[in-house]
């Protein structure tokens, strides 16, 4: 059976009749639920658009550890600060293991961190927000991580194989993340003085929306969603995703006692899912060109974080050398 069609972006979708014998094969491959490798055959496209996708997961992981980073200094407790440096660093192993899956598919990984770096390449926009007070380390953990979860279990079957085994790692990952969000949240509204109560109430209301719009834009308008989930990269659209995303979210926000900031949130009987208000997509894209509350001091952060690590490269580097011409010697 040929791919699911779905009505996303503006793209047309080449259907099996027009495609020359190595992509139908390659698509009756997908069809058929069997994973591409590395060596085999794929449409030049379908390569591209797995290292655009995998690159900005990656980068999304690295510069998702510096909101969090922010407040290893300032972690109420020693557990506290445990539990946060425990997970920034499972992002950064992340990123190092989705930086090796686009490796597979010939991407250079300097390359694809100079376009970072210069500005050129995406990340996920929901690190462009800053981490004002303590809650923000348990918002960011249940909303974000959250959001991360939802849109990670269905790449678990992705269709290229490398890609879809570290999503299995990640999401493990991840689940430990978000329960760790929530639990600070659930302390501070449990057993938190009424500043620390609105402190939680503050993060929601100032992480709820930029979270939403982490699952990208809607249907109508993302370019690219038709041919990924033709390709099975992606498992579902931007859209079902978000919707599956609030419907999980809503009764865990009523456990806490906190509300989100949408007067037209509202369970629907007859659809069976929660109704939501309209997300303000101008803000989404202006974050997108750089001009969100801290894109430019991410960047400066890795570009220095990069420039300060050099020696320590060099220094690695010289060693091995130095040992090669040992062991070549003796
Ligand atoms: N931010 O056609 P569309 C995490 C771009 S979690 C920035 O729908 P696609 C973490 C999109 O790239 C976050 N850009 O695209 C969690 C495209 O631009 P280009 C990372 C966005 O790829 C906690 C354009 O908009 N997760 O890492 O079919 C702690 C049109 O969109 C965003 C992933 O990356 C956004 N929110 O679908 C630490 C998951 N949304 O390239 C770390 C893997 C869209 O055409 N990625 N754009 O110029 C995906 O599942 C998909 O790439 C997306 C977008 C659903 C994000």
């Amino acid at each position: 059976m040929y791919a699911q069609q779905v009505e996303t972006g503006t793209k047309a979708i080449k259907s099996l009749a027009e495609m020359g014998p190595e992509e139908r094969a390659f698509q009756e491959k997908i069809d058929a639920e069997i994973k591409i490798e590395p060596k085999n055959w794929m449409p030049d496209n379908y390569r591209k658009t797995l290292i655009r996708q995998i690159s900005q997961h990656a980068h999304s992981e690295i510069v998702g550890m510096l909101p969090e980073g922010n407040w290893v200094t300032r972690a109420p407790t020693l557990k506290r600060k445990l539990q946060l440096m425990a997970k920034i660093q499972d992002e950064a192993g992340h990123g190092l293991y989705l930086y090796s899956a686009m490796e597979t598919l010939g991407a250079d990984r300097d390359e694809e961190i100079e376009k970072l770096h210069s500005g050129r390449a995406k990340y996920s926009s929901i690190f462009n927000y800053p981490t004002l007070n303590w809650a923000d380390m348990g918002a960011v953990g249940w909303l974000v991580d959250g959001a991360a979860i939802v849109n990670q279990v269905p790449l678990q079957r992705t269709s290229y194989g490398p890609y879809s085994r570290a999503m299995i790692r990640v999401c493990k990952e991840e689940s430990f993340h978000q329960r760790q969000g929530y639990e600070i949240l659930l302390h501070m509204m449990r057993h938190g003085t009424q500043a620390q109560k609105d402190m939680v109430q503050d993060a929601i209301n100032r992480l709820w929306w930029p979270s939403l719009m982490m699952f990208g834009p809607s249907d109508a308008e993302s370019p690219n969603s038709a041919q990924s989930m033709a390709w099975k990269i992606k498992r579902h659209t931007n859209d079902e995703l978000r919707q599956r995303f609030i419907d999980q979210t809503i009764p865990q926000l009523e456990l806490l006692g906190c509300t989100v900031p949408d007067p037209d949130l509202k369970w629907n009987e007859e659809r069976g899912h929660y109704d939501f208000g309209e997300i303000q997509w101008e803000e989404f894209y202006e974050v997108l060109k750089g001009n969100g509350p801290c894109n430019r001091e991410r960047l400066e952060t890795r570009r220095n974080a990069i420039q300060d690590g050099a020696w320590v490269r060099e220094a690695a580097v010289a060693h091995a050398n130095k040992k090669q011409k040992q062991q070549a010697a003796a």
